[in-house]
């Protein structure tokens, strides 16, 4: 039987949203403070997603600047009804739920519309289309009265899809199976003329889970699936590669089946540092519900491809280098807050990229000249050929290690007092910067390299035809557990100064064989 390997999106993907269209599946995840923000995805098997384009990719769309990195734009919900797409999502401010926009489009690639804010407190809006046209907005909120319920609440108002506002009363739909702890990420689908209502608890960490209730009527009451959770790896011991498993959203096939996507993570001796993942988990629904791997109970590694597909057109992941010869970046970069259009521009034709260095610093909550892509394999190298003819220290540019933006680490080319170029290794953690090395090289232009693997990130730089190593970092350094919050590492090339301009010939990222 084909078999496919999960995580399907690996790398930095939370929070999967995934709706079909006759053949054709799409697929949104969570972009925090990353711009273009909410990047889409095309399937025709559910297991090779290809970038289409990005909810967010114009200024006019979402105000991200001040915001740390893991908030910003949080789990999204993406539905396709009579022609039009539907995007709502999160703004949050201080890990709080802020502003809740919709975003509709006629082609999922875009352009999408300027958001229109929905009246509606909390975070994980997600909408619901019944077969009677009308369409059910539900999000997760504070409970009123958390010592009798527990502290979350799912909730549901009716959104007039042609106004594009919510209208009617609020109904309060259900407090969640394990009331001892947040219930969110929830979805609405209906099966034989019962809504099934799917949510997460536990939290995004090691006690998320996926748990269920049911209705007779859309807006409730809904009874807890005595079953819940119906998906968890909460129980799993530290043998298990995969953790944290938890909101997902079902998908049925043109085959009759149903998948689920669902973010789960990767963890190496309790920590991760690749990020949230999206992977993808076969369902059958029973009289009792939907039930999740039904054969295992577990979200596997290796997993039997959908029924009427092959699993064939999946890039198997090996090296690729951007030398910028295309108009405009490839899908894969995104930079802080807003577009970096004025600060890095790449070369069409010729190839290469120009940073411009700018004086924000990776610390700043605002749009430094930075761009950076998702680290998706443990045991990698991501290289860079960059040039810069620094004039003082404060000039530098090169390869950064980007957790969130109080804990990365840069190795950089710069210059030092005397004015002689030399290649400096510095880490940040809490915004305190520590320097690692410092070594002279003979050339303005130089190889830069990070290695990582299980146990740390090694810099090098390559003078002179000789490969001199800066230091290494210990893996964890870059972790979720270590920094906090929702994302994961991505790998950037950055410039920071008054003055000045880098140039880069190219960018390699290269996944190490297994
Ligand atoms: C997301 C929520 C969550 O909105 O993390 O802990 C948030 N759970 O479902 C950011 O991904």
């Amino acid at each position: 039987m084909p078999t496919f390997s999960n995580p399907v999106l690996p790398g930095h993907h939370p929070d999967p949203s995934v709706c079909r269209v006759g053949e054709d599946y799409y697929l949104v995840t969570s972009s925090f403070a990353y711009f273009p923000g909410l990047p889409v995805f095309h399937s025709r098997d559910l297991v090779t997603w290809t970038p289409l384009g990005h909810v967010v990719d114009r200024p006019s769309q979402v105000s991200l600047t001040g915001l740390d990195v893991s908030d910003g734009l949080w789990a999204a919900t993406v539905r396709h009804h009579e022609g039009t797409f539907y995007v709502v999502v999160t703004l949050a401010r201080g890990r709080q739920g802020g502003v809740t926009c919709l975003y509709t489009a006629e082609d999922p690639a875009g352009p999408w519309s300027d958001p229109v804010r929905l009246d509606a407190e909390g975070i994980d809006p997600s909408l619901f289309f019944d077969d009677d046209g009308r369409c059910w907005f539900t999000a997760c909120r504070d409970a009123a009265e958390p010592r009798v319920t527990g502290p979350g609440e799912l909730w549901m108002r009716e959104l007039d899809v042609r106004r594009k506002v919510l209208t009617g009363p609020t109904h309060i739909l259900w407090h969640g199976a394990m009331r001892g702890a947040w219930v969110e990420a929830p979805h609405v689908y209906k099966r034989d003329g019962v809504y099934h209502l799917l949510a997460a608890e536990g939290g995004t960490e090691h006690h998320h889970a996926v748990t269920a209730a049911r209705a007779d009527t859309v807006t409730g009451p809904y009874a807890t699936d005595p079953r819940s959770p119906l998906l968890t790896h909460r129980h799993r011991g530290a043998a298990e590669p995969i953790h944290n498993v938890g909101h997902v959203d079902l998908v049925d096939t043109p085959a009759g089946e149903t998948w689920a996507v669902a973010l789960g993570t990767r963890p190496v001796d309790g920590t991760h540092t690749l990020g949230r993942e999206t992977f993808l988990v076969p369902v059958e629904w029973t009289a009792r519900g939907p039930v999740f791997a039904p054969d295992t109970g577990r979200v596997q590694l290796i997993e039997r491809v959908p029924a009427g597909t092959t699993g064939q057109g999946r890039r198997q992941g090996g090296t690729v280098r951007d030398d910028f010869t295309a108009p405009g970046l490839g899908p894969e970069w995104a930079g802080l807050r807003g577009p970096v259009d004025d600060l890095v521009a790449p070369h069409p034709g010729t190839g290469g990229l120009t940073i411009r260095l700018s004086p924000e610093p990776l610390t700043s909550t605002g749009t430094p000249a930075f761009i950076a892509r998702r680290q998706q394999h443990l045991r990698m190298r991501a290289s860079t050929r960059l040039g810069l003819s620094a004039t003082a220290p404060s000039q530098e540019a090169g390869l950064a290690v980007f957790q969130n933006h109080h804990q990365h680490a840069t190795v950089a080319l710069t210059v030092d007092t005397d004015g002689a170029p030399q290649v400096v290794l510095t880490v940040r953690e809490a915004g305190v910067a520590s320097r690692l090395a410092a070594v002279p090289v003979t050339d303005t232009e130089v190889v830069l390299a990070v290695d990582s693997d299980d146990s740390a990130y090694t810099f090098l730089v390559h003078d002179n035809a000789a490969w001199t190593t800066l230091g290494s970092v210990e893996r964890p350094f870059f972790s979720t557990e270590r920094a906090g919050g929702f994302v994961g590492v991505h790998l950037g090339l950055y410039g920071i100064g008054d003055t000045g301009e880098a140039h880069v010939r190219w960018f390699e990222y290269s996944p190490a064989q297994p």
